[in-house]
């Protein structure tokens, strides 16, 4: 660890970093960077701290990385005394754990609830961000980090008559913290991403009829979700570090027990038997069943047809097993959902699949949702349809870096970032899982951890050698995004009109933003970097004027 030396702003600014967002990052940050003796405040637009698992509270949500694996590797004890209740733990319970986790740290001193930060400009000058908030209040400090989340604004479509409907609508990435009761209600839900998947077969159960509206099939593998048992836990337990350090050294985060076998070359009973052992097994594993399944498009259908061959055999109808079967684009180029019962929630008598394929949504007028063929009456609608994802939430925050350049601008045509990391042009602005970095391909809190332990290094390394700020170099940048297109363009990720794509977003630009080269290299090649003295970055000692 790095000792703090005092930076000439220190009697001058309160803060030596401005965090915004509290979830899993911003939580991290604090802790991390008070190791380092920065003085940080994190400003958090919600009223409590979790981020998505704050925001997120439908039926049925939960994550698809087990517990186990999905949380903190940092504190040893923690690890150790928490105990997890399911495999994949609900909302309720990782909102419990971040809790718990900001209450063991001593973390919530240092968050400001419910402030939105509308507005983060560079003041060349002083070398600070200049910070502004919904409510008209301003901060500085030399130092500000976006922990705001990959998937973190919530996006309702423009569907005619929207305004007219006279029910309730809720949007899954912002339900009401009392919940809803379905009892007795006619829903609508709209889409069938991983959140619907997740909501459908819950509010089946309560609801008097569920209409489920589907534009897309999405390919969905079993949970097989259980609650854990001491010992499993323990198992896991004994050996820890070395499951932390394997997923830190895997494609995904996630120790998912890859076969380095690819399915090309294997007869049709070795691919039947690995598919069938890993739909057994659950869980987003199964796209790790060969080696070639995201790379070569026939060896991809296998899995794909093995997967519709289940819907076939587990819905009842066959038109409605043929409507909810995808076919337009490979297994795992959208986000692989992971359920409970979905399919079998299309065997219940009160649901009703609603192919917008064959018969487009029209409308919605005051009490129903029209498609080509006629009404359907509801008392209320959820919608399931999404965020702005990865660059969204940046969007709406005027950020503007040297010369006022406008990071939306910028990123006209597709984000522009070195590592996912920083922007060129926006010195000592950090981003947590920013786009070209592997985030959302990822178990996210590796992701999380790898990139908060990075910006606190490289913040002990600038005052350690007495340098003011950082930020790369345009071609350092130019190259790292080439770089992410090609790995991208050895995939079958492009292939998919998916909100990794920015094809969600009417105008959003078609450019796949993830780094697909996986967490391992990925990591590997941001500790060179550091290692050689920030190789593409900038590094500045000049004294900036103290402000007045
Ligand atoms: P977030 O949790 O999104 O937190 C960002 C915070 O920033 C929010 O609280 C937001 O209010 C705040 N914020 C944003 N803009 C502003 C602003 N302008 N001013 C002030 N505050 C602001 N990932 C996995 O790896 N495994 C999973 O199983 C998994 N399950 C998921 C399930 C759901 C339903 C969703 C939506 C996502 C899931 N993810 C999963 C991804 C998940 O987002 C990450 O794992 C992780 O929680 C992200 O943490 P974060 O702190 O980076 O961002
Ligand atoms: O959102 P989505 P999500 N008319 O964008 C449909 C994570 N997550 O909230 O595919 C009709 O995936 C849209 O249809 P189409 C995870 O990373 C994880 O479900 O565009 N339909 C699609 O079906 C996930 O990927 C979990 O044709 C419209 C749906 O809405 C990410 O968050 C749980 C429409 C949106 O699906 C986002 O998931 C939840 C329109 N105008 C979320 N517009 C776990 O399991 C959109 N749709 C851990």
């Amino acid at each position: 660890m790095t000792v703090h030396t005092p930076h000439h702003q220190d009697a001058l600014t309160p803060y030596d970093a401005i965090i915004v967002g509290a979830g899993f990052s911003g939580l991290y940050l604090i802790y991390r960077l008070r190791q380092i003796g920065l003085r940080v405040r994190v400003l958090e637009a919600g009223s409590g701290l979790g981020g998505t698992w704050y925001w997120n509270r439908y039926p049925g949500a939960r994550c698809d990385v087990e517990s186990m694996e999905y949380s903190y590797s940092f504190s040893p004890e923690l690890q150790q005394e928490w105990e997890w209740a399911e495999r994949y733990a609900g909302q309720a319970e990782i909102l419990r754990y971040l809790n718990h986790v900001a209450d063991r740290f001593d973390l919530r001193r240092d968050i400001q609830f419910d402030t939105r930060v509308t507005a983060a400009h560079f003041d060349e000058q002083h070398n600070l961000w200049q910070i502004y908030t919904e409510s008209g209040e301003q901060f500085h400090a030399p130092f500000c980090i976006m922990a705001t989340g990959c998937l973190s604004t919530a996006r309702v479509p423009d569907i005619e008559g929207l305004e007219q409907f006279q029910g309730p609508q809720y949007h899954t990435g912002n339900w009401p913290h009392e919940g809803v009761d379905f009892t007795g209600q006619r829903v609508a839900v709209i889409g069938t991403g991983s959140s619907a998947i997740q909501s459908i077969p819950v509010i089946a159960e309560q609801a008097a009829h569920l209409y489920v509206f589907q534009r897309t099939p999405n390919y969905s593998i079993p949970a097989h979700n259980h609650p854990l048992t001491r010992e499993e836990q323990q198992a896991i337990k004994a050996r820890y570090d070395e499951i932390r350090r394997t997923a830190r050294e895997s494609l995904f985060g996630v120790c998912f027990d890859p076969n380095d076998r690819p399915a090309a070359t294997a007869t049709p009973e070795d691919l039947q038997q690995a598919y069938e052992y890993r739909w057994q097994r659950g869980g987003l594993s199964f796209l790790t069943a060969f080696n070639d399944l995201l790379v070569n498009e026939q060896a991809n259908e296998t899995a794909a047809e093995f997967v519709r061959s289940k819907i076939r055999a587990i819905v009842h109808d066959p038109a409605v097993a043929e409507d909810l079967m995808p076919t337009t684009y490979p297994i795992g180029t959208k986000r692989i959902c992971v359920d409970t019962n979905y399919y079998e929630t299309f065997n219940r008598a009160n649901v009703t699949l609603i192919n917008l394929r064959k018969e487009p949504l029209e409308a919605i007028t005051t009490h129903s949702i029209r498609t080509s063929k006629g009404d359907y009456p509801v008392n209320c609608i959820v919608f399931a349809t999404g965020f702005d994802a990865m660059t969204g939430t940046l969007a709406k925050i005027d950020i503007r870096g040297r010369d006022g350049l406008d990071l939306k601008e910028q990123w006209n045509h597709g984000p522009r970032t070195y590592l996912g990391l920083m922007s060129a042009g926006f010195p000592n602005m950090f981003m947590i899982t920013g786009p070209g970095s592997p985030s959302v391909l990822s178990n996210m809190v590796v992701s999380i951890e790898q990139h908060v332990d990075w910006v606190a290094d490289c913040i002990s390394y600038l005052r350690a050698h007495g340098q003011q700020t950082i930020e790369p170099t345009y071609a350092a940048q130019d190259a790292w995004v080439e770089h992410v297109n090609t790995v991208a363009s050895y995939t079958l990720f492009p292939k998919a009109a998916s909100w990794y794509m920015g094809a969600n977003i009417p105008g959003k630009p078609r450019i796949f933003m993830p780094y697909a080269g996986g967490v391992n290299v990925y990591a590997q090649k941001c500790a060179e970097i550091a290692a050689n003295g920030y190789t593409g970055f900038v590094l500045h000692a000049s004294e900036a004027v103290a402000l007045a």
